[in-house]
């Protein structure tokens, strides 16, 4: 399969996060995709760059703007003191219910605050260009299926599911595969399915197209009941307006083995060949595995050539999109089954 990346990934490196009141070590880490470009390299997938800029397509997906915040965070941060260069900003103050987010605050961390859904999404100098060079992976891969290509996967990171049109969160800035999407449907492509197997429901992604009927998005996840992002993805959220009936939240309990987790693959593979998508943007997450750090899923190596092996089975131009998935050592083996079983599928 056709591998898009670019190291620019790698200056998006923040060190620490924040768990239970203490700093603890990214997550989310250049490491990462290091593992996978390793494991798909040595599988013999052929790998090239971007050959498209995002900046248009961004426009229709992302406000004005929270763009031009993301592009200058880290300048803006530096601005109020140099010593910010080895530290971290993160926000301290959200406009929730009954406070204004229509005025843009002249404070950098009221801003930042406005601009994020939770203080687990850590910045870092180079966090813009790596979101952006994701963007122009996104955009690109979804030329290359308009071109022909049968299938295409975007190594990227940071991930983007959780980002919505004005706000980063749950390590995503830009959402790459609603990029991705959208550029499908400005290249020709009439209806997109946008299918997100990560562990956690994709808020962002759902957010952005809730209202749009050309755009059926599909999540199975942790029941935010218990699981981040905890303010979405329950199954009573069918889509709005023009978009009603084409959303489809799939969650299922903390635990979850093989067995359950298929069914709801199932359940929404159905769903896209009812609607007669016509091409196909997975969200894959691989925070699935029972391995993984911080996911309650069960799935082994063997069940991601399984999932592999469906999603080719929905005979659509299919976009990849690497999204979460902590087990880092692991996550290069793991992603090389997903495109193993398709390829064979
Ligand atoms: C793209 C993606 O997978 N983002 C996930 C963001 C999750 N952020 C919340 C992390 C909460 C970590 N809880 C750890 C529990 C360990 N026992
Ligand atoms: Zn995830």
């Amino acid at each position: 399969m056709l591998i898009l990346h670019s190291p620019a990934h790698a200056a998006h490196a923040p060190a620490f996060e924040f768990f239970r009141g203490e700093r603890v070590p990214c997550f989310e880490t250049p490491a990462r995709a290091a593992f996978v470009l390793q494991a798909l390299q040595a599988g013999g997938h052929e790998l090239q760059g971007p050959d498209t800029d995002s900046t248009r397509v961004l426009s229709q997906v992302h406000s004005a703007r929270y763009l031009a915040f993301l592009e200058t965070a880290w300048a803006q941060w530096l601005a109020l003191d140099a010593a910010h260069a080895v530290r971290q900003p993160f926000p301290s103050v959200w406009p929730v219910r009954s406070l204004r987010s229509d005025l843009e605050p002249d404070n950098f961390i009221a801003r930042l605050g406005l601009y994020s859904m939770d203080n687990g999404s850590p910045l870092s100098a180079g966090t813009w260009a790596a979101a952006k060079a994701g963007a122009d992976l996104a955009v690109s891969a979804a030329g290359r299926l308009s071109r022909g290509a049968a299938a295409v996967f975007c190594l990227t990171r940071p991930p983007g599911h959780h980002a919505g049109a004005d706000f980063m969160g749950g390590y995503c800035f830009i959402n790459n595969a609603a990029v991705a999407a959208q550029a499908l449907r400005e290249q020709g492509c009439q209806r997109v399915a946008v299918l997100d197997v990560d562990y956690h429901h994709g808020n962002g992604t759902q957010s952005i197209f809730y209202e749009r009927a050309d755009v059926l998005t599909l999540s199975l996840h942790g029941d935010p009941r218990t699981e981040y992002p905890f303010y979405l993805g329950h199954a009573d959220e069918t889509g709005a307006g023009p978009g009603q009936g084409c959303n489809l939240n799939l969650p299922l309990p903390a635990g979850t083995a093989t067995g359950a987790w298929f069914d709801a693959l199932d359940t929404a593979c159905v769903r896209i060949e009812a609607a007669r998508s016509d091409a196909l943007v997975v969200s894959l997450g691989l925070d699935t595995f029972a391995g993984d750090p911080i996911s309650t899923f069960r799935l082994q190596a063997e069940d991601f050539v399984g999932l592999g092996t469906r999603l080719k089975r929905l005979a659509r131009p299919t976009l990849f999109v690497l999204e979460g998935g902590y087990a880092a050592s692991e996550l290069g083996s793991n992603a090389a089954c997903v495109l193993g079983g398709f390829e064979q599928g």
